[in-house]
């Protein structure tokens, strides 16, 4: 089968976004590990693909997308007929990117304190401090969600694209105390996803588990 698209990726990280999307499509796709912690991001060969050195891109019959957030608009325009994300023009495409824009932009760079506090400051202390205020605000934000979050998936009744989103962010979260995907309500929720075939074919292909410290 020829590949439509060729997804670079770390695994684990915000590309699975990507990559579990490809999956629920059932599109074929060939999708090419990246080793960020051996910094091949910042290697001439990818920076060629994404100069932005960051994963995820999306190589497309269009081009080279990189952003989570305009890659999953592009797939779910070209392959869902509105079905993860809403058609373009109608509430519940606002509502869903309105949760997916929280996930982008509020919740992945507090993680980005969690995970990447040296690139906050050089100094130690400052850093420490990032990373407390960065736990603290994640830590409330997840709380938040599990106490609403009491239908089958955290977007409602059905399954849309910002549920995927988060659960790759409540994958993240299982480095908090708590761990956010073992939280009352979230837990449900998130194992309903793992059980997706797409969600488990992404993540074993990544090499990545939903609980634990893989
Ligand atoms: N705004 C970008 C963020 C991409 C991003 O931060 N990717 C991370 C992995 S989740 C990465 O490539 N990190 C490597 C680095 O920054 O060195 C998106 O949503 O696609």
């Amino acid at each position: 089968m020829t590949s439509s698209y060729t997804l670079y990726y770390s695994p684990g990280s915000c590309a699975l976004i990507v990559h579990v999307l490809l999956e629920e499509f059932g599109v074929p796709f060939e999708a090419v590990p990246v080793d960020t912690a051996k910094g091949e991001h910042h290697k001439d060969e990818y920076r060629r693909i994404n100069p932005k050195q960051k994963v995820p891109a999306l190589v497309t019959p269009d081009g080279v997308l990189t952003e989570c957030v305009a890659i999953v608009e592009y797939l779910c325009d070209r392959h869902d007929d509105g079905k993860l994300l809403g058609k373009a023009g109608t509430w519940q495409r606002a509502k869903t990117m309105e949760q997916i824009a929280t996930l982008a932009t509020e919740i992945h760079p507090l993680f980005n304190r969690f995970f990447h506090q040296d690139d906050f400051s050089p100094d130690k202390g400052v850093q420490d401090k990032v990373k407390e205020r960065g736990t603290e605000k994640l830590l409330a934000w997840f709380r938040e969600e599990d106490a609403k979050l009491t239908r089958p998936y955290w977007s409602g009744d059905t399954l849309t694209a910002a549920d995927i989103y988060f659960t790759v962010v409540a994958r993240w979260g299982r480095w908090l105390t708590p761990a956010a995907n073992e939280m009352k309500n979230i837990r449900p929720f998130y194992e309903r996803m793992l059980a997706r075939p797409a969600v488990a074919r992404a993540m074993q292909r990544e090499g990545v588990k939903g609980f634990g410290t893989t």
